[in-house]
């Protein structure tokens, strides 16, 4: 799997606006930020997307959407918030590991483009 950008944000290796990290998981702002509050999320495990998901990875996704939980709590997101996990080319996957978008501070329309 080719390095990529959020690798390089967890080696340090270009900067980023940090909101949180832990040893399993790292949570920085979004360079281009579609909401008042976009904050994206990571594994520190280089899962390319939701299809490389494995089986052993369930606590793994289980303490990512519990961050998630806390994020939006601590970035007081107290009107509600969207989680986007976009997968693929049709999903609009620009970064090949796997990312949960936090959005806020704004009201969602519905359905996404
Ligand atoms: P997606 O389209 O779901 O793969 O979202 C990738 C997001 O990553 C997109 O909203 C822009 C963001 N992004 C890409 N490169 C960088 C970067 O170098 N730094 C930060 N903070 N965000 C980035």
């Amino acid at each position: 799997m080719a390095e990529t950008v959020f690798q390089k944000i967890i080696d340090r290796e270009i900067p980023a606006d940090i909101v949180y990290e832990d040893d399993l998981c790292l949570a920085f702002r979004d360079v281009t930020p579609q909401a008042p509050t976009h904050v994206l999320l990571i594994p520190k495990k280089p899962i390319e997307s939701i299809d490389q998901i494995a089986d052993e990875d369930a606590e793994l996704l289980g303490h990512l959407w519990i961050t998630i939980r806390k994020l939006a709590n601590e970035l007081n997101l107290d009107a509600g918030y969207r989680v986007v996990v976009n997968c693929g080319k049709d999903g609009g996957q620009t970064v090949d590991h796997l990312h949960f978008h936090l959005l806020g501070g704004r009201a969602m329309a519905w359905p996404p483009g």
